[in-house]
């Protein structure tokens, strides 16, 4: 499976995205996923669903470390001593002694950011966290948040999609060799998995319009993808990407949908986005 080399990090190109999956459904995914090849998963603490990634991760039988594994803590945990406390919290709840990423879940103007920085990178110090990384950061709070950083940044996890134009945040990653992580990669499926240049480019490589989706994704420099499923067959179809690419004609193709501009993830928290 391929991997990004980011900063010191290699970071699977595809993972298992757990946001919304809970009890023994994530446990017997995340095992499953890890059982058929799946060597990348992604938690958060708002999720509540960490104890049962990591014991998925231990039913797998994969060793840990195989497995890169990411967790954040959540956008009111910012000052000092409730990110340390959250991580730590994690921990015990993965009932794992790291993590392989650990990113802040969304900026939060009211903590100074140099504040949450130096904290992420007292954590990494202190073996909790292999690396440190950020979500649902815009270009501009991502290079300041770069600056601030001691140690290099890996990631910025943020909705990416055939419906919405990331250039900004994709090129400030890139810039510091980080990942742009892509969650939501498929949007909500149904629409647009059936826009022509999805379902023809489907047709002529005799995969799903999903899979071409997240290729779509994966051609991109530097960007992973975490789409998630409640469904075990999914697992599979997800992660057979590898194994054919989209022409720059393809590519063109899909990224016009990007003029669409609909984002899911938009809430009252939300820094100001990336204008396109
Ligand atoms: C509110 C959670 C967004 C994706 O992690």
């Amino acid at each position: 499976m391929k991997k990004l080399s980011v900063n010191g990090a290699e970071m699977p190109a595809i993972g298992l995205g757990t946001w919304t999956l809970d009890g023994g459904t994530c446990t017997d995914l995340v095992s499953h996923a890890l059982g058929i090849g799946y060597r990348h998963v992604d938690t958060a603490a708002i999720y509540g669903n960490e104890r049962a990634v990591g014991e998925g991760v231990r039913r797998s039988g994969v060793p840990r470390d195989d497995i890169f594994l990411t967790t954040k803590v959540w956008w009111t945990d910012l000052a000092p001593a409730d990110l340390k406390r959250s991580a730590a919290e994690s921990l015990k709840r993965l009932r794992l002694d790291h993590v392989d990423l650990l990113l802040v879940h969304w900026p939060n103007p009211a903590v100074p950011l140099a504040e949450t920085m130096d904290a992420l990178n007292r954590v990494r110090e202190e073996g909790l966290a292999r690396h440190i990384g950020v979500s649902n950061f815009p270009s501009q709070l991502l290079a300041e948040a770069v600056l601030l950083s001691e140690a290099p940044l890996v990631a910025n996890q943020v909705e990416y999609h055939p419906y919405l134009n990331q250039d900004k945040v994709h090129a400030a990653c890139r810039e510091n060799s980080m990942a742009m992580v892509s969650y939501c990669p498929i949007y909500r499926g149904g629409q647009l998995l059936g826009e022509p240049a999805v379902a023809e480019a489907a047709a002529r490589h005799g995969k799903t319009p999903a899979q071409i989706v997240l290729r779509w994704h994966i051609e991109q420099e530097d960007v992973a993808v975490i789409p998630r499923t409640s469904r075990k067959e999914r697992l599979a179809e997800n992660a057979d990407i590898f194994d054919f690419s989209l022409d720059a004609g393809e590519m063109t193709a899909i990224s016009r949908l990007r003029s669409a501009g609909r984002r899911l993830c938009d809430y009252g928290f939300s820094p100001e986005w990336d204008a396109v």
